[in-house]
């Protein structure tokens, strides 16, 4: 799916999806002795660093894992402090988002977001509504498999109500109800990053990972760099993608 991909000055390919997580916060700030909060804080600098960057190498779309549907297990007063981060994140960077033409989108269920936290999204998302450049996807509250359970009733409620033949479910149309619709015609991700030496998917973009190549740096998030971010896009355009053929 998707056009051709994008050719960089260097007449090589890069990414129209890369979708990151954003591993290592809490390491981050024991190693700095430091307390849980500076590595959130600090990964929110890397998320700024890492978000230009990519808009300015011609990333169409990326994706950061920032919240999963699994977090909510968290201690009570972590999770209340991380449900204000966006607030805090738009407060602060909603300008530059401006002046970089970024444009912001978030997917995941919305239902357990606290009213504050949901209405500084959908501000955010509309103050950037007319950007025509990277769209700056955060998955906040997605869990993979919740996605296509989702996606799954919607399909059987249109078959019930006769809209969709059931003859006609395909992988498309399954794809078309994940909740990366919103982000079509770069739902599928090509490039996954995950930081913190950690080589797991942790239930993130599950479809939508099935043809992306993979990057694992040992940093910590919050030690994320742009120029971390181009030796990940440096190693992509040095491999060669099949899609199973031979
Ligand atoms: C969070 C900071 C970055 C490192 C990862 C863990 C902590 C930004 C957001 C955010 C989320 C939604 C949104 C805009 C910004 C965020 C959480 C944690 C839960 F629309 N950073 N950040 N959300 N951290």
């Amino acid at each position: 799916m998707g056009d051709q991909p994008q050719l960089n000055n260097n007449n090589k390919f890069i990414p129209d999806h890369v979708a990151v997580i954003m591993d290592g916060n809490g390491r981050w700030a024991e190693k700095m002795g430091e307390e849980r909060k500076a590595g959130h804080q600090e990964g929110m600098e890397a998320i700024k660093r890492v978000s230009i960057r990519a808009s300015e190498r011609g990333v169409k779309v990326l994706t950061l894992y920032a919240f999963s549907t699994e977090n909510w297990k968290r201690p009570p007063q972590e999770v209340k402090f991380l449900m204000q981060l966006p607030v805090n994140f738009f407060d602060r960077f909603v300008p530059e988002l401006q002046e970089n033409n970024i444009k912001v989108n978030m997917i995941g269920f919305k239902d357990k977001v606290p009213g504050p936290t949901k209405r500084s999204i959908e501000k955010a998302i509309d103050q950037t509504k007319n950007n025509t450049g990277m769209i700056l996807n955060f998955a906040f509250n997605y869990g993979g498999r919740a996605e296509i359970v989702e996606a799954t009733k919607s399909i059987v409620e249109k078959v019930i109500s006769g809209e969709l033949n059931k003859k006609a479910i395909s992988e498309e149309v399954l794809q078309s109800e994940l909740l990366t619709r919103s982000i079509q015609p770069y739902d599928e991700v090509d490039l996954l990053i995950r930081s913190s030496g950690e080589q797991r998917l942790s239930n993130f973009l599950l479809w939508q990972n099935a043809y992306s190549e993979f990057y694992f740096s040992k940093l910590f998030w919050p030690d994320f760099t742009g120029d971390v971010l181009d030796e990940a896009l440096d190693d992509y355009q040095n491999r060669s993608r099949r899609y199973g053929a031979i």
